[in-house]
């Protein structure tokens, strides 16, 4: 048997190539590991598409390990407590009709629930373009880069990833929205950013325009409010797990419509 240095690096590629091998054509590709996207990946992949989640970081829950201004709670409301009960996360009720969740539970239990569910979360790639269909448009996919490359500014070329579905869960920035608005000018598609914040309104409002863009291409969370210049909500999530649901349920009845 060979040292096991040898078998170490060895496992690692072998099994990391397989499985790259089986990504590069997937359903639903998910952009961001924040709340909308891990809830987006349970719901999809519980309904049997092959999903994966590419996040730039190595970790998860996005905006979430922050709390509000580092106070470690985030807030809900009653409407998103049947996600949290599938995520089997708890919650406690402090003042009149919001919840609070413990910030790590709450960034553990929906990245467990998306990979429990079959989902794939693959840290470290930053997703850097689309890779579009013309006559009639479409976006098939993503193409990848590892952030490691992206921080050291070195010139290398992408790998790419072909999807029947792609989601921007980026947050704030919208960052594939935008590539979108800058690069595929015959979409249409703008972002002029989000506004200042209006709770009620913003929590209503993202979940309400969450969906496709154009065909091949969704959002869900933050980055649509970006897309539709909605007001940020601060740290209530009601609305990221509910835009997460709603962005899996149109994206299965697009792609079971074929
Ligand atoms: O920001 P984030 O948590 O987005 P979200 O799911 O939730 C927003 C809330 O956290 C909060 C809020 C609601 O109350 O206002 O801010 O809409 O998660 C987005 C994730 O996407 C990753 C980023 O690192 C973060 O974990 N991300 C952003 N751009 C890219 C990316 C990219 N180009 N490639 C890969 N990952």
């Amino acid at each position: 048997m060979a040292e096991l240095e040898a078998r170490i690096t060895r496992a690692i590629v072998e099994d990391a190539a397989r499985d790259w091998s089986d990504i590069a054509e997937s359903d639903v590709v998910i952009v961001g590991a924040g709340p909308a996207g891990l809830t987006a990946a349970r719901y999809l992949a519980e309904k049997g598409f092959k999903v994966v989640v590419f996040e730039r970081r190595l970790s998860f829950g996005g905006g979430i390990g922050g709390g509000g201004n580092l106070f470690h709670r985030i807030v809900v409301s009653s409407e998103a407590l049947s996600v949290l009960r599938d995520f089997n996360i708890r919650y406690r009720s402090v003042v009149d009709g919001l919840y609070t969740v413990d910030p790590a539970e709450f960034m553990a239990k929906l990245a467990a629930g998306a990979v429990d569910a079959g989902a794939r979360i693959v840290h470290g790639v930053h997703v850097d373009d689309v890779i579009v269909r013309f006559n009639p448009l479409r976006v098939v996919g993503v193409a990848i880069t590892w952030s490691a490359v992206i921080m050291s500014g070195l010139h290398v070329d992408p790998l790419f990833v072909y999807s029947r579905a792609v989601v921007d869960a980026t947050g704030h920035d919208a960052e594939v929205l935008s590539v979108v608005a800058r690069k595929v000018p015959d979409s249409g598609v703008m972002v002029p950013g989000e506004s200042s914040a209006y709770s009620e309104e913003s929590e209503r409002l993202v979940v309400e325009k969450t969906g496709r863009v154009i065909p091949g291409l969704y959002a869900a969370g933050m980055s649509v409010a970006a897309l539709h210049g909605l007001p940020r909500m601060g740290p209530i999530f009601t609305s990221m797990l509910l835009s997460g649901r709603r962005v899996a349920e149109i994206i299965e009845r697009d792609l079971r419509e074929g």
